[in-house]
């Protein structure tokens, strides 16, 4: 939620086009400039244009995927020329004249496909550069300089707003405005810790005005001593860091990596982020590639706090839509943020007014051992013999952190030479911390809707859900969503003493409906198979979902945020594969009503079996914070795990040394 001060305005670049142009390649600089360029022409810039979002307008997925079936993966001969890829097309939404506008712009004939102005609920995403104009209004803002020095903080150039989207309640008409609230720094780098509290100002986006202005209640500003995180600041200095090294075993060629049996393409988008894209697994039995995954991202983050007050009930934001978890990527330094051999990417994005923007050393790519064991045996009943087994694990990684404003988001996408696909996030960052005359918990006579993580200062319950879209292509493209239920049987035979097993009823979901999944409700095991393709033994062809942490949401669902949010009411949805349904939240989630959801589109209850399916996955953390969160907190992880479920003939890494 504020500007990436790291990131770099590319004026220049070297034109490091890939020889091999892949169709999910996100925008180029060069490409992004021709939108831009594009765009003005159209909209005047006496219109106020500002970019909101631009990215790339994926081809069909029939045509990538053709394309993709005739370009040669590096493995097992590479052969010569790759087919050129589909017409390369950029989508594009703008704010002009207070009317959100979306474009189609095509890249190769360099021209306008198509033009709307969008009548509907909601906004874009922010930019970077409203917020940063918007957090500055107050600077100036005479009621506000009265309120600090009400407070005895004299010193304007310590100030350091931050600027909040802040949903919808149910009003008819809303204008796209955010909530101001500011902090004083003075004495520290970790301003969230120090929240100047009871005042707030509402800025209208579109008028870069302060429209509302709301003082309501002083309480003590949080000292700033013990807030500090830098090692260079810190006495005594932090440990040395364990050495890594070894050597890569991956190929990068633009975006596509391949790695052991792995070929996958990596992506990036200014709001979902990392793009995995056409994961594919080179099984040496069947000697070909078999595909796994042809799309996983994060399709919207969704952190409501649980502050009912004036100043905090509204908190309820969605990172992707409103704020965006690519743009808001921090570069990634080698030896701390990944290892010393990683290899980096470069990301860039749509600045406000359309120019390219880099982010330097957005992803960077590893192989990962840590100690692990891949599979092993011994074996000690055969008579003077002891065999022991053992094959260590290596993995590779992707990685990018997304830093919205005060948390810092680490993804990691995991390979493993088994064939399994991980997830796994790391939540890292400063706390949403409040301030409050509190000292200590004897003093509290009511619910302080957090917990007093340091002298004045409340770190506040929230939770996190991460929604994943992962359009499975198992073994192809047609697949289907298939439930193991578990059910106990009771033994009716006394011939025998137990009195009761478990056994597997599996369960095939035929529509929409069926494939909605509360996690922990029941048991279950969730697979994506391909029902059109069976094992020699006859088992079909599949991948399951190992979920990892699950944190239902315990609004009702008639409140507002989560008539917005009701993409969490279920754990797990699978939906027909449908271009135009990717951000679960909605296009336009800024102050969003909850109409585009992905709660809305599974109300048509289409087929999903033997069809090309999305599945939805969620993975909640619930967040009481507690005091070794503070002032920095240490990375909070959980992941879910794809993994091959009769997709290979038997173990496929029973060969490696
Ligand atoms: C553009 O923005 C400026 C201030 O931000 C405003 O004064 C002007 O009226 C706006 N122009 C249009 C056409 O909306
Ligand atoms: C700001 O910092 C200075 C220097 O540490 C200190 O003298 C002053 O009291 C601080 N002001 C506030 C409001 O904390
Ligand atoms: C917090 O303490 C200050 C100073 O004692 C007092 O002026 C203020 O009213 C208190 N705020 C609340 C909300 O109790
Ligand atoms: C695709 O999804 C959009 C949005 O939900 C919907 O309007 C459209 O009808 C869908 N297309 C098909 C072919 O189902
Ligand atoms: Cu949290």
């Amino acid at each position: 939620m504020k500007v990436t001060l790291l990131s770099i305005v590319v004026l220049f670049w070297s034109f490091a086009e890939c020889s091999n142009p892949h169709p999910l390649d996100p925008l180029t600089p060069s490409e992004i400039n021709l939108v831009q360029t594009i765009v003005q022409k159209a909209y005047p810039t006496s219109h106020n244009l500002t970019f909101n979002y631009v990215g790339l307008d994926e081809p069909d997925k029939l045509k990538v995927l053709s394309w993709d079936s005739s370009n040669p993966k590096p493995e097992p001969k590479p052969k010569p020329k790759p087919p050129p890829p589909p017409p390369r097309r950029a989508f594009v939404m703008v704010r002009s004249q207070k009317q959100s506008h979306e474009i189609t712009v095509d890249l190769s004939k360099r021209s306008i496909v198509s033009t709307k102005v969008y009548q509907g609920n909601g906004y874009p995403p922010l930019t970077a550069g409203e917020i940063e104009e918007a957090t500055q209004l107050p600077l100036n803002h005479e009621p506000f300089k009265e309120s600090l020095r009400k407070r005895g903080l004299n010193d304007v150039s310590q100030v350091q707003c931050v600027a909040f989207t802040l949903g919808w309640y149910g009003e008819a008409k809303t204008r796209r405005i955010v909530k101001i609230k500011c902090h004083y720094r003075n004495g520290t780098v970790n301003f969230y810790a120090r929240p100047v509290e009871g005042v707030e100002m509402v800025v209208d986006i579109d008028d870069m005005k302060i429209v509302g202005y709301n003082d309501r209640y002083v309480v003590a500003l949080p000292k700033a001593e013990g807030t500090e995180y830098r090692a260079s600041k810190l006495k005594p200095p932090s440990a040395p860091k364990p050495k890594q090294d070894h050597g890569p075993g991956f190929t990068i060629d633009g975006h596509s990596v391949s790695w052991d049996s792995w070929d996958f393409h990596v992506g990036y988008d200014s709001r979902a982020g990392p793009i995995i894209s056409l994961a594919s697994y080179y099984d040496v039995q069947r000697k070909k590639h078999r595909t796994v995954l042809y799309k996983g991202f994060i399709s919207e983050l969704f952190v409501p706090y649980q502050d009912p007050t004036e100043e905090w009930y509204y908190k309820t934001f969605f990172d992707g839509g409103e704020y965006g978890l690519g743009r808001f990527m921090s570069p990634l330094k080698a030896s701390t943020d990944c290892p010393s051999d990683a290899s980096f990417i470069n990301a860039y994005y749509a600045s406000s007014d359309g120019t390219p923007v880099e982010i330097p050393n957005a992803f960077c790519i590893f192989e990962k051992y840590a100690g692990g064991i891949m599979w092993r045996h011994t074996e000690a009943a055969i008579p003077n013999e002891l065999i022991t087994e053992t094959r260590s694990e290596k993995t590779l990684v992707v990685r990018t952190v997304s830093t919205v404003a005060n948390y810092d988001y680490i993804t990691d996408w995991e390979f493993t030479p088994s064939g399994s696909i991980k997830s796994v996030v790391g939540l890292t960052g400063i706390l949403a911390l409040k301030a409050t005359n509190y000292t200590n918990t004897e003093e509290i006579k009511k619910d302080i809707y957090g917990t007093l993580v340091a002298d004045n200062t409340i770190g506040v319950n929230h939770d996190h859900f991460f929604t994943y879209s992962l359009d499975f292509d198992v073994d192809g493209v047609a697949n289907s969503f298939v439930k193991y239920n578990f059910e106990t049987v009771r033994v009716k035979d006394r011939s025998i003493p137990r009195k009761s097993y478990w056994t597997v009823v599996s369960e095939t979901a035929k529509t929409e409906a069926d494939a909605r999944i509360n996690l922990g409700s029941k048991p279950t095991e969730l697979l994506v198979v391909n029902p059109n393709k069976k094992t020699k033994q006859g088992n079909k062809i599949g991948y399951r979902l190992i979920p990892g942490p699950m944190a239902h949401p315990l609004l009702v669902g008639d409140d507002f945020p989560q008539i917005r949010g009701a993409f969490t009411d279920y754990d797990v949805w699978v939906t027909p594969y449908n271009k135009s349904e990717k951000w679960v939240a909605g296009l336009y989630v800024d102050r969003s009503r909850g109409d585009d959801t992905l709660a809305v589109w599974s109300r048509r209850n289409r087929r999903i079996e033997n069809r090309d399916i999305v599945m939805w996955y969620t993975m909640g953390f619930r967040h009481v914070p507690c005091q070794e969160e503070f002032p920095i907190m240490p990375t909070l992880s959980g992941g879910f795990e794809l993994r091959p479920t009769n997709f290979f003939e038997r173990n496929p890494i029973l060969e490696t040394k």
